[in-house]
């Protein structure tokens, strides 16, 4: 079988566990095909220190069967590049936040100069019959730059984010280079068939592309793929992680830590898109609209810090702050306090028993591609006494999560009236609805996902040798 190389803004050892299954299940898919995997090393160079743009030192190892290859940003491109467009342009519109969205002008040529970059550097390590595979939004345009140096590979795209409707899409500027850069690749994978759709959408209105049938699709004189794949986790080793001392341990302390309460949990990144503010208004709700979860209810939020140095992340961290502080501060008792907040990250190794402990989470995101920790906290509970899953339908999880309590997380009355149901849920009907989102989760894991995009890339290839590739 040809070799796969995997292409994503960071590079994770897959020989530690904190990587998480993404990188666990990539490295196994890579480790079978002897593969590499490219990306940025994380080092950010000072000019002083002599970091030209669009140039970067490139190191290399090997992690087991798999060869990491990173390369250096110097400090004008990681701030174009990463905080200015990938960060300020890509993430808040493709998550539909246009009013947070910095269209400087200038960003977008640094995002080109580093993706030009990767390009020249990932092409002498490439072999003919080489796979690629790029990850999100960091990337769009690689493919394109790659073939613009000769690359003939076959190259597949998978977005983790969220795509918008095609008029949020148009309010980019360039938007229609960023989709001839999608356009560019031999399959597009999308995390829901809503984010598929409105990829679909976009290429029919805006470039008249035509439907071949079987997601394949005619635009720009050339025939390309696009398809949902919503990304799963790896569920034996989410089960190995719960099962493990140190997973059974967390589960033993929370249980007796809160044997007179019910626990509920929330797991996020801190970022706007995963509505936290919204889901401390809708706790605050329940506990004044239902007073009898008073004493008996404690929430813990885990945000674990992100992208710090991007302004509208200082906005949120502190306005959570301060919804968590009101919260205590009114309705807090000496021997109760209603949210356990911690702007830290735990220990991937805890999280299962934490999961496993808690009566409900709250994945209440405003808009995400999918939503791991969803998935997570389905595999972690007890069949038998399982926990229920509050779910926001505007994660891609909600897709496949149907039986989910599904809750629109900009009404905080709606969304607290689902928390109580969930407290209060009998023993069977958790069991009912667990058992189905399980199974949805065992069927479509992270194997799935990287089996099913692999496959059809691979077919793509045999289909469609001889096609034209487009240039930017
Ligand atoms: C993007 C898309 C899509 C979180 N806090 C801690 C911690 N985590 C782990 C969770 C989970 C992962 O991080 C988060 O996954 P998500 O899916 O929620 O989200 P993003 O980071 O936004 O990722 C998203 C994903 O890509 C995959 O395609 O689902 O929609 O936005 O695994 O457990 N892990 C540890 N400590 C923490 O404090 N160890």
């Amino acid at each position: 079988m040809s070799r796969l190389v995997v292409v994503s803004n960071r590079v994770a050892d897959p020989r530690k566990t904190a990587a998480g299954g993404l990188a666990v299940a990539l490295a196994e898919v890579l480790s079978n095909t002897g593969g590499l995997w490219f990306g940025w090393s994380g080092k950010v160079v000072e000019a002083a220190d002599g970091g030209l743009p669009g140039e970067g030192e490139v190191h290399s190892h090997q992690a087991g069967p798999v060869k990491l290859v990173t390369v250096d940003l110097c400090r004008e491109d990681h701030d174009a590049f990463y905080l200015g467009y990938s960060n300020g342009v890509l993430w808040p519109v493709f998550h539909y936040r246009l009013d947070l969205a910095d269209f400087d002008a200038g960003y977008i040529a640094g995002y080109r100069r580093v993706n030009q970059l990767f390009a020249r550097k990932l092409l002498p390590l490439l072999q003919p019959d080489d796979v690629l595979w790029i990850h999100d939004y960091h990337l769009i345009p690689l493919a394109a730059e790659l073939r613009a140096l000769g690359c003939t590979n076959r190259i597949g795209f998978f977005l983790h984010i969220p795509l918008p409707p095609p008029l949020i899409l148009a309010a980019i500027p360039g938007h229609d280079w960023l989709v001839r850069g999608l356009c560019s690749y031999d399959l597009v994978g999308f995390q829901s068939s809503a984010d598929h759709e409105h990829f679909c959408r976009y290429i029919e209105a805006e470039a008249g592309a035509q439907d071949l049938g079987e997601g394949r699709w005619r635009v720009f004189n050339r025939t390309l793929h696009a398809g949902a794949y919503p990304i799963g986790i790896d569920v034996e080793e989410f089960t190995a992680l719960a099962d493990a001392p140190e997973g059974r341990e967390m589960h033993e302390r929370m249980k007796k830590e809160y044997s007179r309460r019910k626990l509920l949990v929330g797991v996020d990144r801190l970022d706007y898109s995963k509505g936290l503010p919204q889901r401390m208004r809708a706790f605050r709700q329940l506990l004044t609209a239902y007073p009898e979860t008073r004493n008996s209810a404690t929430l813990i939020q885990i945000a674990s810090p992100s992208r710090e140095d991007v302004s509208a992340y200082s906005d949120i961290l502190h306005e959570l702050e301060s919804l968590c502080g009101s919260i205590n501060g009114n309705f807090g008792e000496l021997d109760w306090m209603p949210v356990r907040y911690m702007h830290r990250t735990v220990a991937r190794a805890r999280l299962p028993g934490l999961y496993r402990a808690s009566a409900v989470a709250l994945v209440t995101p405003l808009r995400d591609g999918m939503n791991l920790v969803a998935k997570e906290f389905v595999v972690a509970q007890d069949p038998l006494d399982p926990g229920v899953l509050v779910l926001s339908r505007f994660a891609g999880a909600a897709e496949q999560l149907k039986d989910a309590l599904l809750v629109n997380p900009y009404d905080a009355e709606a969304t607290a009236a689902a928390i109580h149901l969930a407290l209060v849920m009998p023993l069977e009907e958790r069991r009912a609805r667990h058992q189905t989102m399980l199974e949805n989760c065992r069927r479509y894991d992270v194997h799935w996902w990287c089996d099913s995009f692999l496959g059809t890339l691979r077919q793509a290839q045999a289909e469609e040798r001889g096609t034209p590739w487009l240039r930017l």
